[in-house]
């Protein structure tokens, strides 16, 4: 980037070992915004050589005071947070007001690490002889492979660096071939935080390639991956082969359940609340609340609402503060985008409003996409279960109680769902029966970094964020100290 060289192995930035690059387009306009060298199998190899040096070292872990590296690393974020930010919109699209929070996000997770790490304590255990000390210590996983998506690269890849760090792990980040730029830049910043040499190592390019030579190495520990169902799958069958421990993070379809009983006091909420949590970063976010699931008897002015709401989003580029929401990533992407929409009309489901590209020719360049939605959708459609990571919103509807529950955990995935309702118990009775692994009431798409985030069903393994988020970078220790003066063993003669 910026002709210098993007992979950092061992210690040192380096150039492909081929020499090769990668063109990183910007989505706004299809532009090339940089040009950043794509790391071989080789490199891949190499990197993960390196970390495992620096981890078997033992330095790193002995690290006593890595709290206050990741607060440096926190510090210089708040530094660069406007640089980085206009790097993560370049990349993703996404607008410079979204990728200012990312950073501020981003920071937060390396705050409530430091702080996390300071209040750890190892385990007693009583085993019921006082000459014998018993504890359970947490100790660093090892070598840890991050491999993060292009949706929100700097946000997802700072939750697997920074508890990998607390953790006192070495690491290879690779960030989405997509969408490197943020990450290269943030890799300097962990340098000049004082990161050891060898502890992050940075390599970018293809899944199919880089990936799976990352993923299929006996030298690797733990494999931390977010992305989609598909390519979870492969990296779930690749670690099996050296018994590798996997953390999987791979998407949803997300229900968002409303109630008649929000009457009109709740009303306008439950609109923009659907309506964000959908159509946000045009639908390019996880737990995106991509099934709306509503009550029979408001279903046909709920969703007029919606319809003309969504109709006055503004999109555009990214860095244009007056748009809304920007473009979606690729293509490549749109293209699946548009296989789905056609797949909704060819199901039979209604297309309300959308369903297109936008026809301003300001955006024609871009990879722009109409915000859509389809109504009187049923749990038989693919659109209804497949995850899109557009723009789409399917309506389905329900009578009752237990028809919407039924309706909402009607998914292979369980990512996350919202829940719209103003009687207090039914709220409590909904979110308990959701098999979902966030669960928002009369609200959508919060999150905080000391709460933990994963999914039920097919949305993965494995927990990122909060305590949990650290000890998937631990491996528990059980140490036993007999302090009786001479301890005999069982054989008597
Ligand atoms: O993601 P991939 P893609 C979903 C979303 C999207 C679909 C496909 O539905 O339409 O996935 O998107 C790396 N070994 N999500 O194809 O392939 C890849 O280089 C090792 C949901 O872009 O999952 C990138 O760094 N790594 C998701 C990362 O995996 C491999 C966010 C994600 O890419 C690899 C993004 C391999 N064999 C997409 N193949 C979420 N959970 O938020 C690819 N990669």
């Amino acid at each position: 980037m910026n002709g210098e060289p993007d992979l950092l192995i061992g210690g040192t930035w380096r150039r492909a070992s081929d020499r090769g690059t990668r063109d990183i387009l910007n989505p706004a306009d299809g532009s090339v915004a940089a040009v950043v060298d794509e790391a071989t199998p080789d490199d891949a190899r190499a990197a993960v050589a390196a970390a495992r040096a620096a981890f078997d070292d033992g330095a790193w872990r002995a690290t006593p005071d890595r709290a206050a590296l990741l607060h440096r690393i926190a510090d210089l974020l708040q530094r660069d947070k406007e640089p980085l930010a206009r790097l993560e919109t370049v990349d993703t699209g996404k607008t410079l007001a979204e990728s200012r929070i990312d950073i501020d996000d981003v920071t937060s997770v390396f705050r409530y690490y430091a702080h996390l790490i300071g209040a750890e304590s190892d385990r007693l255990v009583d085993v019921g002889d006082p000459a014998v000390v018993s504890r359970v210590v947490r100790e660093p996983v090892g070598v840890c492979v991050l491999i993060a998506p292009w949706n929100y690269p700097l946000l997802q890849m700072s939750w697997k660096v920074a508890p990998a760090l607390a953790a006192g792990c070495t690491m290879v980040a690779k960030p989405s071939e997509v969408t490197p730029l943020s990450t290269i830049a943030f890799t300097h910043l962990l340098e000049e935080a004082g990161v050891p040499p060898s502890v992050v190592n940075l390599v970018q390019g293809s899944g199919a390639v880089l990936g799976q030579a990352l993923t299929d190495n006996p030298d690797v520990d733990f494999i931390s991956f977010t992305g989609g169902l598909a390519t979870g799958r492969v990296i779930a069958r690749t670690a099996a082969e050296h018994v590798t421990k996997v953390a999987l993070e791979l998407g949803g379809k997300n229900p968002h359940l409303v109630f008649a009983d929000i009457g009109a006091e709740g009303w306008d909420s439950a609109v923009d609340h659907v309506l964000t949590g959908v159509f946000l970063h045009s639908g390019q976010v996880c737990s995106a609340g991509t099934r709306l699931i509503v009550e029979q008897s408001i279903a046909d002015d709920f969703v007029a609402d919606l319809a003309a709401r969504a109709e006055k989003i503004r999109i555009g580029d990214g860095m244009d503060p007056a748009s809304e929401t920007g473009p979606l990533v690729s293509t490549q992407h749109r293209d699946k985008v548009e296989a789905h929409v056609a797949q909704g009309i060819s199901e039979g489901a209604t297309l309300v409003t959308g369903g297109s590209r936008p026809a301003d020719p300001a955006l024609a360049d871009g990879y722009f996409f109409l915000p859509t939605i389809f109504d009187h959708c049923d749990r038989t459609m693919r659109i209804v279960a497949e995850e899109t990571f557009g723009p789409i919103l399917t309506v389905e509807r329900f009578t009752n109680e237990s028809e919407a529950i039924s309706l909402g955990n009607d998914t292979k995935y369980g990512l996350a769902a919202g829940v719209r309702t103003s009687d207090s118990a039914r709220g409590e009775r909904v979110v308990r029966a959701l098999r979902h692994g966030t669960v928002w009431l009369n609200d959508f798409g919060y999150y905080t970094a000391a709460a933990e985030w994963g999914g039920f069903g097919r949305s993965g393994n494995g927990r990122e964020l909060g305590p949990t988020g650290l000890a998937e970078y631990q491996e528990l220790k059980h140490i036993w100290h007999n302090t009786a003066p001479a301890p005999a063993g069982w054989f008597k003669g």
